[in-house]
């Protein structure tokens, strides 16, 4: 264990700083092979105690320490590798230090580091300490003057936070820039990119008159790729200022896209980093739903502009704060922008199969944590995902205007602080007037609640009752955790109709708030089909009497798109489990599945219905009845949907041959629809229509755009023999060597082939010329594809795909260990499966006991083994 024993860290301790830092002054000397950081600080004590004073920084190399321009000899001060401890001074004094640091060194991508030929930072959250001496915690706010120098020829792009003051040529062929950000903010919002790099540019001009200069900076041979991110930030721009009356603070907006990066995406103030593969656009490099992605995460990083950085976290307990809200804000955004229906459906499979597991699992936590080892671990689909469903629960219980009021009186109210996740629930209560103590509870308890629902129709009262029952688990004393305040959003559908309510809507808003509770609805005409959760209203597993029939009705009668699509997934879901007792499809299943064929919704939508539930979201339903088993599941899903590829193969033919989009390609909401229905149908023929791997070659070859290539990619790979795979996956590889971005779709399709050679095939692709083990584009597309989506590849019975993310984890665990900590996910579930449980665990023990262990390992592994 490199860290020594890792310490908890409570969110229950939490103090204020003894001393704040109100500005700051940043040199960075960039040379090859090292930089000199040289810093000036202003410290002040805030507290009359006698509290050191302490600064944290990791692994500096000090030149020098001075403090109101004295120089401090060695036995002055201590150093530790990880906290500076200066002499007791007065109240308040100057300390500069200057530091070396080896950014061409730094593998962990954290702190300053160089991708390809870009110096780049990435600070959040902790990373500020391995760049130079500071108070690195998020309620430190300070202004920020940086000046970067490099050499002019290799660097001639130098760029920090804010505004630009001033350039000047230095000697030597060097070269300075100097930088000003006049909004005080923690150092985890700090930047400098250093670079040769090109630019795309454009302006925005706010509402109030003020025209902003936007930049997207590339490596030139990328410049093509910008014009979807700049049209996405602008549309984000526009829309802040719409919908919650937010105008952006700086004259400039730069986005800078670099390859080596550890997350998607980073809100640095002003000076946004991006991973390419959440920014680069193009037909050729970028799918369908990555058009989409890239329009999310460019909102996304421009909206915690306020939700973030204006007003940010106290400490990173309340990292949901930001990061609920703004997936929140992000999700409203791409509904407004595309279809709200598809997106809802979307996040909702996407949290229900990842974010759900995540909270039945060993890393399961509140939305606001009590307590990390390390907090890149926190960076979780409960803190995002789920922090954004019990912001949307809000949004529901206020009604939109006043949750838009509260918004509004906390960015008033906290602008420039670091404030907490009651504070945000504080200012909604203040708008609304409403009580929401209980509400809180969505912060303190981790796990998904089980609301199971009873409906009873009496027809002579014409009354129809429905019975909800919550259930939270149980707390670490073994006692109930108590029930939550959530909004269940209900409708009727009587013979096929909607139900309107008394008080002219079609939807009924019910507050859950007992743990049983009774709700009666009046002047009902005859026994309803009840339309529960509609659309999604509260994060539950919801447990109702899901018959057959009941089913068949939401699917066909249902105006919800959530419910709708929720109860085709289920229906399938009984008749894949029927398989497996070795039951034949239901005659009346087929009979849903053709009633939506046929039916006029959008198409985007009608993809989403026909698509059968994933393999991952069927082992989950698998794992609340006992243990999972991928193989049994596998053969299940395949063989319903062989029977309805040749049940409907004339259909599947139909469209697959009427929904070519003759069209320039364009990733508007139509042609997106049509192109997904269009793949769906071939993967449907490739069970049933003997020429359709002979399509998806003409596909591959004739297509203009990467969605038409990957869907039929995929085809050959998948159900092609051994020469027509290796063919098209070489000839393939041959036309889009040069873009990385389709390489690692190349890696990931290969990864997810479902076949016990898998395993094989990606130890041999670690070998590949296109592999980096440096590049985590590269490891999560190939080591992550294979182990988190290719279950039957995975789990093969004999360990070997156990062993393969093994030796990864422990090849990568001390370069990259937040990658590393990341991609042990599949392992730390290993209680839910009904075999291979004892090989997981000795993967798990084997990484528990390497050198050098990271604390980011060792947190993740020691609790999946501990519970
Ligand atoms: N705030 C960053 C995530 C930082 C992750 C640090 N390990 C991106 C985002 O959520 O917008
Ligand atoms: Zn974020």
């Amino acid at each position: 264990m490199r860290d020594g024993s890792p310490k908890t860290i409570y969110r229950k301790e939490y103090t204020a700083p003894a001393f704040t830092i109100a500005d700051v002054d940043l040199t960075f000397a960039i040379h090859h092979g090292y930089t000199l950081v040289s810093s000036r600080l202003n410290l002040h004590r805030q507290r009359q105690d006698e509290a050191p004073w302490i600064l944290d920084g990791e692994d500096l190399e000090i030149e020098c320490i001075e403090i109101d321009g004295t120089p401090l000899q060695k036995h002055e001060y201590s150093y530790d590798g990880s906290q500076l401890t200066l002499p007791q001074i007065g109240d308040s004094c100057q300390l500069f230090t200057r530091v070396r640091i080896f950014p061409e060194a730094n593998t962990a991508l954290e702190g300053l580091y160089r991708s390809r030929t870009i110096y780049c930072t990435q600070c959040e959250a902790e990373g500020f300490r391995k760049i130079t001496f500071f108070l690195d915690r998020p309620d430190v706010l300070a202004i920020f003057k940086v000046t970067v120098e490099a050499d002019k020829a290799s660097c001639p792009i130098l760029l920090s936070n804010g505004n630009a003051v001033s350039q000047e040529d230095l000697s030597e062929g060097r070269y300075r820039s100097v930088w000003h950000d006049p909004w005080p903010k923690p150092c985890y919002l700090f930047a400098l990119v250093a670079g040769d790099l090109e630019s795309v540019s454009d302006t925005f001009t706010t509402t109030s008159g003020r025209e902003v200069a936007l930049n997207i900076f590339v490596e030139a041979k990328d410049v093509n790729y910008c014009d979807h991110a700049m049209d996405s930030l602008k549309r984000s721009m526009q829309w802040d200022e719409e919908v919650y009356g937010l105008e952006y603070d700086l004259d400039l907006f730069n986005i800078v896209a670099v390859d080596d990066f550890n997350m998607g995406a980073m809100e640095n103030k002003g000076l946004n980093i991006f991973n390419t593969s959440c920014v680069l656009a193009s037909p050729d490099i970028t799918t369908d739903a990555g058009y989409l992605r890239i329009e999310s995460i460019v909102a996304h990083e421009y909206f915690h502009n306020f939700s973030g950085n204006r007003v940010t976290c106290r400490d990173w307990f309340q990292l949901s704060l930001k990061e609920g809200f703004t997936v929140f804000r992000d999700s409203q955004f791409s509904a407004d922008m595309n279809s709200p229906g598809v997106k809802r459906v979307e996040d909702v499979s996407f949290l229900r199969t990842h974010q759900f597991a995540e909270d039945a699992g060993p890393m399961a936590h509140p939305v606001r944590p009590d307590s990390f080892i390390e907090i890149s671990n926190f960076y979780t689909l409960t803190v995002y995902e789920k922090g954004a469903e019990v912001v949307r629960m809000l949004h529901t219980l206020l009604g939109h205007e006043l949750f838009i009021a509260g918004a509004k009186n906390y960015f008033e109210s906290h602008d420039g602080k670091a404030v907490t996740c009651d504070d945000f629930v504080s200012a909604m209560e203040q708008v609304s007037g409403r009580d929401l103590r209980q509400f809180r509870r969505w912060y303190e308890q981790s796990g998904t609640p089980d609301l199971t629902i009873e409906d009873h129709y009496d027809p002579v009262t014409r009354l129809a009752t429905l019975t909800v029952r919550q259930s939270n688990g149980l707390s670490a004393d073994g006692s109930k955790k108590p029930p939550l305040h959530l909004p269940l959003a209900v409708g009727l559908v009587v013979n096929g109709e909607s139900h309107t309510f008394e008080e002219g809507s079609t939807t009924r808003l019910l507050e859950v708030t007992e743990p049983s509770q009774v709700f009666q609805i009046n002047n009902v005409d005859d026994k309803p089909v009840v339309s529960l959760l509609r659309g999604f209203s509260a994060p539950v597993r919801l447990k109702s009497a899901d018959d057959d029939n009941t089913l068949a009705m939401l699917i066909g009668s249902d105006t919800d798109d959530f419910v709708k699509w929720d109860a085709m997934q289920r229906y399938a879901s009984r008749v894949i489990e029927a398989q497996m007792r070795g039951e034949s499809l239901s005659g009346a299943f087929v009979s849903a599945y053709r009633q939506v064929m046929s039916s006029d919704i959008d198409d985007a939508m009608k993809a989403l219905l026909l698509m059968l539930p994933s393999e991952e979201s069927l082992a989950d339903r698998q794992a609340q009845q006992g243990y999972v088993d991928v193989f049994e599941i596998r053969a299940a899903r395949e063989h319903i949907k062989k029977t309805l590829a040749a049940e409907f193969s004339e259909q599947w033919t139909a469209w697959y041959s009427s929904y070519d989009v003759s069209e320039t390609y364009q990733a508007n909401g139509r042609q997106i629809g049509r192109r997904a229905l269009r793949h769906l149908a071939l993967s449907y023929l490739c069970h049933a229509q003997p020429k359709a791997l002979e399509w998806a070659g003409t596909l591959l070859s004739q297509a203009d755009n990467l969605s038409d290539r990957l869907a039929a990619l995929q085809v050959l790979v998948n159900t092609g023999d051994e020469p027509i795979r290796s063919a098209a996956l070489d000839n393939f590889y041959e036309q889009w060597q040069h873009e990385a971005l389709i390489v690692n779709q190349w890696f990931t399709l290969q990864a997810m082939r479902p076949s016990a050679d898998t395993v094989e095939a990606v130890i041999q692709l670690q070998t590949h010329g296109a592999f980096d083990w440096r590049n985590p584009n590269k490891i999560r597309a190939l080591v992550g594809g294979f182990a988190s989506a290719n279950p039957t590849a995975f789990h093969r019975k004999d360990g070997a795909g156990y062993a393969l993310l093994g030796d990864v984890i422990a090849r990568v665990q001390s370069a990259n260990p937040q990658i590393a900590a990341r991609l042990c996910t599949p392992l730390t579930r290993f209680r839910r499966y009904s075999q291979g449980v004892e090989a997981m665990q000795s993967q798990l023990e084997r990484i528990a006991g390497l050198e050098n262990l990271s604390r980011d390992v060792f947190e993740v592994v020691g609790k999946a083994l501990e519970k």
